[in-house]
């Protein structure tokens, strides 16, 4: 089969009319950013880009270089693009505005521009997660609360992992689709077309450690994965936790599996640990779309209607029966139907 780039895989999009023609050049626009960013992170120490920056960043988190310098590579290439009406990022607190100097667009760009932090210093898995929504009409100087939407009015979302390849996971709304990039060419081509994630899965990821911390409905639904064919589930189930959500949830979308980042006594009051604009909707956008479920194991993620930029959620996501499984155990716990 000749290969498809996915500049042609966008042209393709746009003549179907599942996409126009601003959206098509703003994936450009952040594809070629991050092909950057995996320049970036292949250099490694001799690249100058590990550690810790010296700051800290909204959340109170440390931030490692290549936190920042993938924050700067994204709104530089975001800035000029003239899609944007503007754009924000886990590592700001506040929406940036697109400069004067630059043409706006009518597109919002969320992005956790490093996602997996805590293990860029050891050569492990990371990534790039992004989420595209329409600005309200009339709003030229977009705020926060303008980011604000529910997850079913994405346009569009994606990550890319920056592991042993580059890759990027795309949807639309119509499927969810896997590029490769050839460093050769230096171009992403279409390697999965149509992604589908498996509805029975024998694999979960959660970190293990915060057991104890758990409610009593993930307690319950963990314990009988791990009791395995001596408990009532009659069946054996493995475990993975790379730590870097963007590496588990790739697992997923390849080969099936549920990944956990539940509500505990050390989030609750955040509100869970995983960001819900650019880290839970656009994995729960292109799982969905893929044919998995997305919930905080309670609700449908996409369903929520956000009250803050970095507001934080429960995130429950991957093959349909395994979550909607862990869902009912919360539901029935509450005393509620389903
Ligand atoms: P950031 O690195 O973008 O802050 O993301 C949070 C994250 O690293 C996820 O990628 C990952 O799933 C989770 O935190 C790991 O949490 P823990 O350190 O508890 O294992």
């Amino acid at each position: 089969m000749k290969p498809v780039s996915l500049i042609q895989f966008l042209i393709e999009e746009r003549r179907a009319g599942r996409i126009n023609a601003e959206l098509s050049l703003l994936i450009e626009v952040v594809a070629r950013a991050c092909k950057r960013i995996s320049v970036a992170t292949s250099k490694g120490a001799l690249g100058g880009v590990l550690g810790n920056a010296g700051s800290d960043n909204v959340q109170g988190e440390a931030q490692k270089k290549l936190d920042v310098i993938s924050n700067e590579i994204l709104l530089e290439a975001n800035a000029w693009g003239g899609q944007l009406a503007a754009c924000a990022s886990e590592e700001m607190e506040d929406p940036q505005p697109i400069p004067d100097m630059y043409p706006k667009g009518n597109h919002l760009l969320l992005f956790d521009p490093l996602d997996g932090s805590s293990n860029i210093d050891v050569n492990i898995s990371v990534g790039t997660i992004f989420s595209i929504l329409r600005c309200p009409d009339g709003i030229s100087e977009p705020a926060a609360e303008h980011f604000q939407q529910p997850g079913t009015r994405q346009l569009a979302a994606g990550y890319v992992v920056y592991g042993p390849a580059t890759l990027m996971v795309l949807t639309f709304g119509h499927g969810t689709h896997e590029f490769t990039l050839d460093r050769e060419v230096g171009s992403f081509t279409l390697s999965r077309r149509d992604i589908r994630i498996p509805e029975e899965t024998a694999e979960f990821a959660v970190n293990m450690s915060n057991q104890r911390h758990w409610e009593a409905p993930m307690q319950r639904y963990v314990g009988e994965l791990l009791a395995g064919t001596e408990g009532p589930r009659a069946k054996d189930f493995n475990m993975r936790w790379v730590a870097s959500m963007v590496a588990d949830v790739h697992r997923i979308v390849t080969r099936g599996g549920v990944f956990f980042y539940p509500l505990d006594a050390k989030n609750r009051a955040k509100g869970g640990k995983l960001r819900l604009l650019y880290e839970a909707n656009p994995m729960a956008f292109i799982v969905e779309q893929a044919g998995g479920a997305a919930t905080t194991g309670r609700q449908r993620i996409m369903e929520l209607q956000p009250s803050g930029l970095h507001q934080r959620v429960p995130v429950f996501l991957g093959s349909k029966h395994e979550i909607e499984l862990a869902t009912h155990y919360h539901r029935e716990a509450d005393g509620a139907q389903g």
